[in-house]
């Protein structure tokens, strides 16, 4: 049972989005060909969906500037821009991913008090968005993760599925991602890799369905 999950392709993190990755609607064509040629059984989208009043946003920290660190909850925090508005423009996933093959959009980042990189659980490793659940029941046994962006949400989440979906393959399809900064999407890929996470392209996901 093959499951691909797609994480957070929103305009957001595509260029003209507020939270923009370099590159990001490059992904979008490899996704659409994975949805299309994969052979998956289940096809996931996660989507980043904040409040905008969101402890993630620098704007909610006075005088605090984008891209620096603050505290959520007594937590270390990456202060972004305000991105991924419940219901904006921004939050929406972009259009030209083919969205009829999407069975099931998983959204995070709900509670303003907690950020949620991973699409399975939140950064303070309590709520679960009940995704572990969805893909425990289907009796997944190979997951692709792929999206926006490697170094943030994708890590997050691939390294989540390692964890907590101990009887799968979990694979990170590389040409299907982009990240921030490129020394985190080069610690991220270390990262998966330590962890037992297969670093694959579209064109070898492709032929190993
Ligand atoms: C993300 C930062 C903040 C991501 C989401 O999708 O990687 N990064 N919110
Ligand atoms: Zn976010």
């Amino acid at each position: 049972m093959k499951c691909l999950l797609l994480v957070d392709i929103q305009n957001g993190f595509c260029p003209g989005g507020h939270l923009a990755v370099p590159g990001g609607d490059a992904v979008v064509p490899v996704a659409n060909r994975l949805m299309a040629e994969g052979g998956y059984d289940l096809i996931v989208a996660s989507q980043d969906w904040h409040p905008a009043d969101h402890g993630s946003f620098a704007s909610q920290h006075d005088g605090a500037a984008p891209f620096t660190m603050g505290t959520l909850n007594g937590q270390p925090q990456m202060l972004w821009p305000d991105h991924c508005v419940e219901g904006s423009e921004d939050a929406a996933l972009r259009p030209d991913l083919d969205q009829t093959r999407i069975d099931t959009i998983q959204r995070k980042g709900l509670d303003r008090n907690v950020d949620s990189y991973s699409a399975f659980r939140d950064n303070d490793q309590t709520a679960l968005t009940g995704l572990s659940d969805l893909l425990l029941a289907r009796g997944v046994t190979r997951l692709d993760v792929c999206g926006l962006a490697t170094d943030y949400c994708v890590k997050f989440t691939a390294l989540d599925a390692r964890a907590m979906l101990p009887e799968a393959q979990i694979r990170f399809i590389e040409d299907a991602s982009r990240g921030i900064d490129p020394e985190g999407v080069r610690s991220a890929i270390k990262e998966m890799t330590q962890a037992g996470i297969a670093v694959v392209t579209s064109d070898t996901a492709l032929s190993e369905t």
